[in-house]
């Protein structure tokens, strides 16, 4: 074990001196700030945080069906009072909600394009129920015994605004492969 480690003491040091020859002290700094700025700068760049992928944003016809009703395509595994209905939309909960950070996820077949996609039920927290378009889909939903499967859950838990129940909006977040 003793002639393991100072092998690999050895080698370490070995390429630490070759590392030392061939790179200027300047330049070695230079890369460690690189990096160390970039790690920090990475989060800040401007992804689309809660926003639709471009696609169905500007296209409405990528997009069809009512989101106001339960049978709108992204609402296939729904379970909770639908936003749309409740003054926030399909995507943005109402004002004086704020979103759940847990979510129940689905996957939704758009019968405009063909494809399936990822489908996040975000619920929105702060305010009394809602109550107007229940919607219960619950497509690939599994009894609460199921955990991990099961979307009859109140994702309020834990929200900033308290665990107040209001409505669900219905995000998409990515295309199912
Ligand atoms: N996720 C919607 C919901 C909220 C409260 C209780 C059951 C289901």
């Amino acid at each position: 074990m003793a002639d393991m480690r100072s092998s690999i003491d050895a080698l370490v040091e070995q390429m630490a001196r070759d590392l030392a020859r061939r790179v200027s002290r300047r330049s070695f700094l230079g890369s460690v700030g690189a990096m160390l700025f970039s790690s920090a700068i990475l989060p800040l760049l401007p992804v689309a945080r809660g926003e639709e992928p471009a696609a169905t944003r500007s296209d409405p016809a990528l997009d069809p069906g009512d989101p106001h009703a339960c049978e709108y395509w992204r609402h296939c595994a729904i379970d909770g009072f639908l936003c749309s209905c409740c003054g926030g939309s399909a995507h943005s909960c109402p004002p004086g909600t704020e979103q759940a950070a847990v979510t129940w996820v689905g996957t939704c077949h758009n019968p405009a394009d063909g494809h399936d996609y990822i489908v996040s039920y975000n619920d929105c927290c702060g305010k009394d129920e809602c109550g107007r378009c229940q919607c219960t889909r619950n497509e690939d939903d599994k009894p609460l015994y199921v955990p991990f499967k099961a979307n009859d859950y109140n994702w309020c838990l834990g929200s900033k605004l308290g665990i107040a129940y209001h409505c669900t909006v219905a995000r998409i977040v990515g295309v199912s492969r």
